[in-house]
C-alpha cells in the first residue's frame, strides 16, 4: 500500500484560492463585503434574509409558529439569500450580519431597525418580543436555554466536521471522520437518553430548544443529512426519532421547512415568502406553469 505523504504545515498559512473544495469560490479568510448592493425591503416589521438550511429553518419555523398563534405583529417577509452565489457578501447583508452568514433578520417594528444575527440569538429574540416558546418556569426556562446553547455550541461538529469531512472534502480522512462520527453519535445519544424521559427538549412544553434542535438533528435521524443515515445507524435512537416525527408533524414547522427552500420537490419551494396565501400560491410548482 503506497504512503500518503504527510501533510507538513508552513511557518506562516498562506490562503491558495484553489484549495476550498467545493466552497472554493465562497470561502474566504477576509471578512465585510465583496460588492455593493441594497437588500430589499417588504411590508412587514420583520425582514428576514435567509435560505433553508437546518439554520435557516430554525428562524422561519419560529415565525410561522408565532403567526399560528395569530400574533400578526409576527408578520415577516422572507427573502433570499444565495450564499453558493455569495449574496451573504453584500454590504447590504452585512450591514444586517457582520458575519455573512444565513440567517439574519431586521426588527423594523421599531423607531430604529434593529439587526438580529446568529440563530440561536434570533429564536432568543423573537421569544422574548413576542413572549412565546420560552417556558416562564425557572427551571423550565434554565432547560430550555441549556438545550438551545447546547444546539448552537454542538452543530458545528455535525456540519463542519462530520458533513464536511463526510460528504464534502475533495479527500476522505479516515481520522477526521472518525473523529466527527465518534462525536456525532454521542451528541445522539446525548439527546436519546434525554428525550427518553422528556417528550420534549426543556421538559413537557415545546420550545424555542426543538425549534433549534429539529432541523439539525430530525434531519439526521431521517437521513436527510448527508447521506449519513447509514453510516450512523441512525435507527437506533427511538427516543430521537419519536421526537423527531412529533416536532415534524407541526403545520408550522412543515410551513417552516418551505420558506427560502431552493431544493427538493418544486412543490416544498416556496423561495420567497411574503403573505401567509404564498404558500398556497406561490411555490415554484405553481410558478412554473404560471409564468
Ligand atoms: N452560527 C451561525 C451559523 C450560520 C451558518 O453557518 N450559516 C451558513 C448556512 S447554514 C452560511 O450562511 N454559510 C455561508 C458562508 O459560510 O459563506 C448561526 O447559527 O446562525
Amino acid at each position: 500500500m503506497s504512503e500518503v505523504p504527510a501533510y507538513v504545515p508552513p511557518k506562516i498559512w498562506i490562503w491558495n484560492r484553489e484549495n476550498g473544495g467545493r466552497f472554493a469560490s465562497i470561502n474566504r479568510p477576509i471578512a465585510g463585503a465583496t460588492h455593493e448592493k441594497e437588500l430589499p425591503v417588504g411590508r412587514h416589521p420583520l425582514q428576514l434574509y435567509s435560505l433553508a438550511t437546518p439554520n435557516g429553518v430554525k428562524v422561519t419555523v419560529m415565525l410561522e409558529e408565532l403567526l399560528g398563534l395569530g400574533i400578526d405583529d409576527a408578520e415577516y417577509d422572507a427573502w433570499l439569500i444565495r450564499i453558493n452565489q455569495g449574496d451573504q457578501f453584500s454590504s447590504g447583508f452585512v450591514a444586517v450580519n457582520p458575519n455573512s452568514k444565513i440567517p439574519a433578520l431586521l426588527d423594523r417594528s421599531g423607531p430604529k431597525p434593529v439587526r438580529i444575527f446568529e440563530s440561536g440569538a434570533i429564536l432568543l429574540y423573537l421569544a422574548e418580543k413576542f413572549g412565546e416558546f420560552l417556558p416562564i418556569d425557572h427551571d423550565a426556562r434554565a432547560q430550555c436555554l441549556s438545550w438551545l446553547f447546547w444546539q448552537v455550541g454542538s452543530a458545528p461538529y455535525l456540519g463542519g466536521g462530520l458533513g464536511h469531512f463526510y460528504a464534502y472534502a475533495p479527500t476522505k480522512i479516515e481520522y477526521a471522520i472518525d473523529r466527527f462520527a465518534m462525536e456525532v453519535k454521542r451528541q445522539l445519544d446525548v439527546l436519546d437518553r434525554h428525550l427518553a424521559d422528556n417528550t420534549y427538549l426543556a421538559g413537557s412544553t415545546y420550545s424555542i430548544a426543538d425549534m433549534a434542535v429539529w432541523p439539525w438533528y430530525g434531519a439526521l435521524v431521517n437521513g436527510q443529512l448527508y447521506e449519513a443515515g447509514e453510516f450512523l445507524q441512525v435507527q437506533d435512537y427511538a427516543n430521537v426519532r419519536r421526537w423527531t416525527d412529533l416536532v415534524g408533524a407541526r403545520p408550522a414547522v412543515r410551513r417552516g421547512r418551505m420558506v427560502n427552500r431552493v431544493f427538493g420537490e418544486p412543490s416544498s419551494q416556496l423561495h420567497e415568502r411574503h403573505d401567509a396565501s404564498d404558500f398556497d400560491t406561490n411555490t415554484e410548482d405553481k410558478r412554473s406553469t404560471s409564468d
